[in-house]
């Protein structure tokens, strides 16, 4: 049911759907069945984000490009019919960059309240981006403590957490109160980012860019590439169990979060991606592949989990619940962090 309305849409507006759905996956749907209040703000907010990450992703660019485009990029927002002429690897997202004149057109038009909020989002991220861009081993941006990953994280996703928080309270469909809990918002973020850099390992370590944080893959490993050699197996897979567990402490947070969400449109939007993560964690557990390469959950469980979340919080209580408990019955006796694990998991299954 999308709540879209096509007859008044103008064709700009009509090219921004279609790089939503173009570059999308699991976000284009949920986006396009929120509240119409916030239906077009929320569009235009991921397409702008969508856009910056192509540029922080693309590992062709040269840093000496790469840097002032990030740094800049919230005034591109402002720079009227402006187009990205460079080139890039990755094809489909390339294309809205290319034709990123619609989406500042459409910007220009957003309430001015909303575009504020995006905007300061845009400028803290593209900033935040450039701080860590070219993180490969050996280099000044490197990833070391768990303070530097939760950083990283903050500014690429924990700021979408925010900036989705104020519209939401700015258009009425949240809990005012969301407000004075930023380590929630936070904690959505933090949670989904975080699941994602333990997914893409293999893809990011051969795009030369390391995201675990050396805080946390040296008691396992002496180099980082050990991770990736078979005879290390264990100590690479006691190394991801570490990395779960460090994601899996924002599973608590983010229910509370979600208990704060009344339009049914927002809680699905933001419930999706949750429990998408919360499988793609389990997934990912113990399992050898994901230093092969990228692991993900099947269209199939993805389907049903987005039906069976699209309730309520009680559901998703239920999912979170039920991947903890799967999560448990995988861990390794003779993994060093069993008996953490173990807890984690155990105070997710007693959370009502
Ligand atoms: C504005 C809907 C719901 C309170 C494009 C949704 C990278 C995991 O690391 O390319 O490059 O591999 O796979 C979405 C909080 C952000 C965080 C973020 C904007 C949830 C650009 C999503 C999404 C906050 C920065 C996956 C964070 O991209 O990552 C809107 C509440 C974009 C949300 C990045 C990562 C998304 C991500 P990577 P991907
Ligand atoms: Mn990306
Ligand atoms: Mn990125
Ligand atoms: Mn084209
Ligand atoms: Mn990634
Ligand atoms: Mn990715």
């Amino acid at each position: 049911v999308h709540t879209r309305n096509p007859e008044k849409e103008s064709q700009t507006l009509k090219d921004c759907f279609h790089y939503l759905n173009l570059t999308s996956r699991s976000f284009s749907s949920v986006i396009q069945e929120l509240n119409p209040e916030l239906l077009v703000p929320v569009a235009l907010f991921y397409l702008i984000l969508r856009g910056l990450d192509t540029i922080e992703d693309d590992m062709t660019l040269p840093l000496e490009t790469k840097e002032p485009l990030l740094r800049e990029f919230d005034s591109i927002l402002d720079q009227d019919g402006w187009t990205f002429t460079g080139n890039g690897p990755n094809e489909k997202d390339r294309e809205l960059l290319v034709h990123f004149d619609c989406v500042i057109t459409e910007f220009a038009l957003v309430k001015p309240a909303y575009k504020a909020i995006i905007k300061d989002i845009t400028t803290k991220m593209g900033n935040g981006m450039a701080d860590y861009a070219n993180n490969a081993e050996h280099n000044k941006n490197g990833v070391n403590t768990i303070k530097d990953y939760e950083l990283y994280c903050h500014y690429v996703a924990g700021l979408v957490g925010d900036g989705l928080t104020r519209l939401f309270v700015e258009g009425g469909l949240a809990n005012p109160a969301l407000m004075k809990r930023p380590e929630l918002s936070e904690s959505m973020g933090q949670f989904l980012q975080k699941t994602n850099i333990i997914r893409d390992l293999r893809e990011d370590f051969d795009d030369k860019r390391r995201f675990y944080p050396k805080e946390i893959w040296s008691k396992h490993v002496t180099n980082f590439d050990e991770l990736f050699e078979p005879q290390n197996l264990s100590k690479a897979l006691a190394c991801t169990s570490e990395m779960v567990l460090n994601a899996l402490r924002h599973a608590d947070e983010c229910l509370f979060y979600m208990a704060g969400i009344k339009d049914q449109s927002v809680f699905n939007f933001v419930a999706i991606p949750q429990v998408m993560a919360i499988a793609t964690l389990e997934l990912v557990f113990q399992n050898p592949t994901v230093f092969k390469r990228n692991v993900k959950i099947t269209k199939g469980d993805a389907c049903q989990l987005m039906m069976e979340s699209s309730q309520n919080l009680r559901s998703v209580c239920d999912i979170f619940k039920r991947y903890a408990r799967r999560i448990a019955k995988k861990n390794n006796p003779t993994d060093p962090n069993f008996l953490q694990i173990s807890i984690a998991c155990g105070k997710i299954e007693q959370f009502i």
